[in-house]
């Protein structure tokens, strides 16, 4: 039988590999797939780049931003104390302006940013505390719609409480039944610890009943006394659940005392929940209470890894309520993990690399589809670096981004000249 013909061909990669090991390889694909991958490939395609020795990555993996209400920074007014909470109510007041095409408009525009800087791969929160549940089925429809060449995942996030309002039980539910990809939570948030406490099993029954995901913000506070990541890790030892299951932002336990903490650490231990950090955002959210000291407001990023936990990092905001920076660059939050975790070791900054790419998969559970492997969807990213230090360091411009065999965006780096006259100092 004949080979198919490439469709593509990537001369003089540098490969990344997950260990930061590297490989200096050419890489043909064909049909959506990589179909070759060696040190000098005997073969042609009817598009060719010369990869000139930049370094090839899978890419990016956002695994936790709220894409509903993303770019709405400003809208009906600025967050003044930079809190959690006032941005949860300048969101309620906003979110009743929703309409399904404010919320597809914004959301297809930030994950074309997202994609242009190498993020193929988004799990977005969708706020099921809301009577139409526009949030949730505006992102089901761009779910579909970008489907050629990003994955989204969507989680049925109740924002207000699962018990704070007498509907939203059952709005979550019917979020399932719609098609959400994970059952999301916040007990920290909830009117009571015990309503905290209910909404986490509550949350177990639902996924187990729907066969969904589970993601759930989780103690993000500085109060040291919230304790729902022990609940959470419970439910997912009792259930088995364990890798299905994410427990994101979890500042609480940067706040928690060490005895409690190291006790916890241990237990962790027992299962394979994910955690997923935020580090841009819960840097300036947190701590609003403290005077000094100033608490980083961020989870024990450090620590987890350490013992072989799975932590990925996202963005979380993109010109919200919650935080009017950020353009969606995965390489901006690395930075700030290595900063806020003092992750600064060679070793840690890879592995503050890894927290956006391959862990970033595990998070989202598509660790089989992802990876540059020949046999594999052809999802992969160039970066100008040599290796992931230099493009933290650098924040690189990502040169390419290819989906699923196709190039879908490319960025030039930018270049700067020198002007002044150095006679003086080169004569
Ligand atoms: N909602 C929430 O509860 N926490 C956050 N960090 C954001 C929205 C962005
Ligand atoms: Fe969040």
């Amino acid at each position: 039988m004949a080979q198919p013909s490439n469709d593509l061909l990537l001369r003089r990669c540098r490969l990344l590999h997950p260990t930061a090991s590297i490989t200096d390889v050419d890489i043909a694909i064909a049909d959506g797939r990589i179909v070759a991958i060696a040190p000098q490939l005997d073969c042609t395609a009817p598009l060719e780049l010369d990869i000139q020795g930049q370094l090839v990555s899978p890419p990016f993996v956002e695994s936790h931003v709220h894409l509903d209400s993303a770019l709405t920074a400003g809208e009906p007014r600025w967050n003044q104390s930079g809190t959690l909470f006032e941005g949860i109510e300048i969101w309620r007041d906003r979110k009743q302006t929703l309409t399904l095409d404010d919320v597809k408009e914004r959301a297809i525009a930030t994950l074309k940013q997202q994609a242009m800087q190498g993020v193929l791969f988004v799990r977005s929160h969708a706020d099921v505390s809301e009577k139409n549940l526009i949030a949730l089925q505006g992102l089901l429809e761009v779910r579909e719609q970008v489907k050629d060449w990003m994955t989204l995942q969507v989680v049925a996030f109740p924002q207000d409480g699962l018990y704070g309002g007498p509907q939203n039980a059952e709005l979550m539910e019917e979020a399932l039944k719609l098609g959400a990809d994970a059952v999301g939570g916040i007990p920290h948030y909830e009117l009571t610890r015990e309503d905290g406490v209910r909404s986490v099993h509550r949350i177990f029954e639902l996924a187990e009943k729907y066969d969904r995901l589970i993601d759930v913000h989780c103690d993000e506070i500085d109060d040291d006394q919230s304790r729902f990541l022990e609940v959470v890790m419970a439910c997912a030892i009792r259930s088995g659940m364990g890798t299905e299951v994410t427990a994101s932002h979890t500042t609480a336990f940067g706040s928690y005392n060490n005895a409690y903490a190291f006790k916890l650490l241990g237990l962790l231990q027992r299962t394979q929940v994910n955690f997923v950090s935020n580090p841009l955002i819960n840097i300036t959210l947190q701590g609003r209470t403290d005077t000094y000291p100033k608490r980083r407001g961020v989870t024990r990023v450090k620590e987890l890894w350490q013992q072989g936990q799975n932590v990925s990092l996202g963005h979380d905001c993109i010109q919200d309520p919650w935080y009017s920076l950020g353009t969606g660059n995965m390489l901006d939050v690395a930075t700030m993990a290595v900063h806020v975790c003092q992750m600064t070791g060679m070793s840690e900054m890879n592995a503050c690399y890894n927290m956006v790419t391959w862990n970033g998969a595990k998070t989202l559970q598509i660790d089989d589809c992802y990876g540059i492997e020949v046999g594999k969807p052809a999802n992969l990213i160039v970066l100008d670096a040599i290796d992931p230090y230099d493009a933290i360091r650098r924040r690189a411009t990502v040169r390419y981004v290819i989906s699923r065999g196709k190039l879908i965006a490319q960025t030039d780096s930018p270049t700067s000249h020198w002007k002044a006259d150095t006679s003086v100092v080169t004569g």
